[in-house]
Order: C-alpha cells, then sequence, then structure tokens
C-alpha cells in the first residue's frame, strides 16, 4: 500500500521516514501510551463501527503505517449509536452512522468540524458524495460505504422471487421472515408500499405504515439486522429485509442466496465517518479518515463487506463494480432524513409495533 506525499506530511509532518519512523516510534515508547508521535499523531485510536463493515487489513495495514493502536467497538443499528452519544458517552474518536443521524447530532453539538485541507486524498470522493444536502460542504463527514435497503432470499426455498413489500403481509411465509429492527427501514417499506415518502411526517400515512407493520409482524420470526445473515445461509429464514452490503455477504457463503430492492422502492444510504467533539484523539481521527479514501482501502472494504464505494478512484479497483446509481435509479431510492420534531412520532409507533402481539 503507498501513502502519497501529501497524506504522510499530514499525518507525520516529516518527509522520507514514513513506516520506519512509524516503528522506531512504537518501540519507543510502548504499544499502549498515550504520548503523541512527532508530528503530533497521538498514538491510539478509538473506533466504533457496525458490525461487519471492515475489510481483513484495513485496521492492521493502518495500525502498523501510522503506529496507532486501534480499538474497536460494534454497534448493530443508528439508534444504538446516537443514543451513547447524545447520552454523554465519549472516549470514541469515530463512528459511522447513516448520513440523517447527522442533522441530530449536529444539532447538539456533538461533532467536530473536519479541516478539509489535511485530507490529501478527498479528491478521490465521487460527485454524487461531495457537498451534500445532509453535510453541506462536507465540513463534518467522509463517506464510507453506500448502499440499499431491499429483499434477500433464499431463490432455493421461496417460491415465487418477491418483487413488493407486500410479501411481509402474506402469511405463506409465516415465521420464515424477517425484518430490520429499525424503525426507520421498517415504516419506511410499509410507506412506500403505499406510494409515500419513506421520510414521511404525515400522522395519517404514519398510521397506515403502522398498520401493515403490525399485520407483517405475525408473520416475522424476528426484527434483527446483521445476525440474519447465518439464519438466510443456514436456511432458517427464506426471506429477509436486509441491507445490500450484508445480504452480498450472506450470498457470498450461499449463492442461493439473492437480493431485490422492491418495485414500490426504498432508501439508498451513505454511512459516513464522523469524529465527536469529545474525541481523545483527533489527529489519528483525521489520520484514518484520510486513509479511508485510499483507493485500495476503498475497493478492499467494497470487495470484503459487499458495499459499494463512494471513492471514484477505488471504484475500477473493485471486483463487483457496483455503479453510481443513475437519474432513474434514484427516482425511486431515497435517502433518509433527518424528521425533526415528528422524531417522536415514528419513535412513539416503533413502541406500539414492537409491543403489538
Ligand atoms: N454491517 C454493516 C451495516 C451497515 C448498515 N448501514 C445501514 C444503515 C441504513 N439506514
Amino acid at each position: 500500500m503507498t501513502t502519497t506525499r501529501r497524506e504522510f506530511l499530514t499525518t507525520t509532518g516529516r518527509a522520507g521516514l514514513g513506516l520506519a519512523l512509524s516503528e522506531l516510534v512504537l518501540q519507543g515508547c510502548g504499544s499502549s501510551g498515550q504520548r503523541s508521535q512527532p508530528g503530533g499523531l497521538e498514538r491510539n485510536l478509538n473506533l466504533y463501527i457496525w458490525s461487519d463493515y471492515l475489510a481483513d487489513r484495513t485496521v492492521p495495514d493502518f495500525e502498523r503505517e501510522f503506529g496507532v493502536k486501534v480499538t474497536i467497538d460494534y454497534y448493530e443499528s443508528n439508534e444504538e449509536v446516537a443514543a451513547k452519544l447524545e447520552a454523554g458517552a465519549t472516549g470514541y474518536d469515530l463512528i459511522v452512522p447513516s448520513s440523517y443521524v447527522l442533522a441530530g447530532l449536529l444539532a447538539k453539538d456533538l461533532l467536530a468540524p473536519i479541516d478539509r485541507g489535511q485530507l490529501g486524498n478527498w479528491g478521490n470522493v465521487a460527485p454524487l458524495f461531495v457537498d451534500p444536502p445532509w453535510d453541506p460542504g462536507n465540513r463534518h463527514s467522509v463517506p464510507w460505504q453506500w448502499g440499499t435497503t431491499g429483499i434477500a432470499y433464499r431463490k432455493d426455498l421461496v417460491e415465487h422471487a418477491p418483487t413488493s413489500w407486500s410479501v411481509f403481509l402474506d402469511p405463506k411465509l409465516q415465521g420464515k421472515m424477517t425484518m430490520l429492527d429499525d424503525p426507520r427501514d421498517v415504516i419506511g417499506a410499509f410507506l412506500r408500499l403505499d406510494g409515500h415518502s419513506l421520510n414521511s411526517v404525515d400522522p395519517a400515512e404514519l398510521d397506515r405504515a403502522k398498520a401493515r407493520a403490525v399485520l407483517a409482524k405475525r408473520n416475522l420470526k424476528a426484527y434483527v439486522n446483521a445476525p440474519v445473515k447465518a439464519q438466510l445461509i443456514a436456511g432458517d429464514v427464506w426471506l429477509a429485509q436486509l441491507w445490500s452490503g450484508d445480504a452480498a455477504q450472506a450470498a457470498a457463503e450461499n449463492p442461493a442466496i439473492e437480493f431485490v430492492v422492491p418495485n414500490e422502492g426504498s432508501t439508498i444510504f451513505v454511512d459516513v465517518l464522523v469524529s465527536p467533539q469529545s474525541a481523545p484523539h483527533p489527529k489519528a481521527a483525521l489520520a484514518f479518515m484520510n486513509y479511508s479514501l485510499r483507493p485500495a482501502v476503498g475497493a478492499a472494504q467494497a470487495d470484503k463487506t459487499g458495499y459499494a464505494t463512494p471513492n471514484a478512484a477505488a471504484l475500477p479497483l473493485t471486483k463487483l463494480k457496483t455503479p453510481y446509481p443513475t437519474a432513474a435509479e434514484l427516482a425511486r431510492l431515497e435517502y433518509q432524513r433527518d424528521l425533526g420534531r415528528a422524531g417522536e412520532l415514528w419513535d412513539r409507533l416503533w413502541t406500539e409495533i414492537k409491543a403489538a402481539s
């Protein structure tokens, strides 16, 4: 893996010493110390990220090259990471929420601005993710990976390939289906089924989506996120609402697993690297952001996780070249947006859906 001169200068403040310097510094100070390296790069980084969202070499290669020890914690939902930060959790240097979560965190002044002049690899970001509505000027976030929400299914077990969110209302598949443990995706799917925006704040539209979700719940085995992969692979679950990359990971283990975006449309999401204001190691966080934008790192990420890369320079290097969506495709895909005050109504409906029998 190569480091550009600009990137190297940014992260170490020195030219020409590279990997050897990192290794020397590590040997000199021990791997757990908090002293910073030459150039001010701290020696630790605390990453809080979705499960199954890292290629095998992403973190070890960063640690070795930059002389930074990375500690990783995992979460399974946007609600989990947002709640933790809003409750005052400190210690994280980087988190990876979906783009719509930013508005709430920014409103509470929980995110640190990024000095993009320090991101030598920024030019690799595809135009679709530059100056986006969720982060004007990309002041606080770096895109990590993007994907869609759809339906993963076992083509050898279900009689008909699903094409609609209405499949979850079909009692023939009772006990063999799951939906995501994610209010935005579950309620959003039933809003789309009725032809509404998955960001609706209209109480009547939301009531109908809730009623459908409650009906569907009778047919579900569970609400579950990433761990459903093993159940699909084993055949305990035949059909699951799932994110594209997790579906691709399952399909890599069992080729009878297919993934479809329903005709009514669905979510397109981008998860983004952001650094909390309270980050104890802000320079290491910035170095990781810049590292993540290298073409080879982006390509390895896409190939391992099945999620698409927002890195235009990485795309040609990927084995599975997921193209950026066309205008026609974007017409039936929606980014989730912050719901503002209607978030409370969504929370109440989700609580009622979860409590329904
Ligand atoms: N295993 C990685 C999962 C990442 C999913 N992010 C999706 C967010 C949808 N709103």
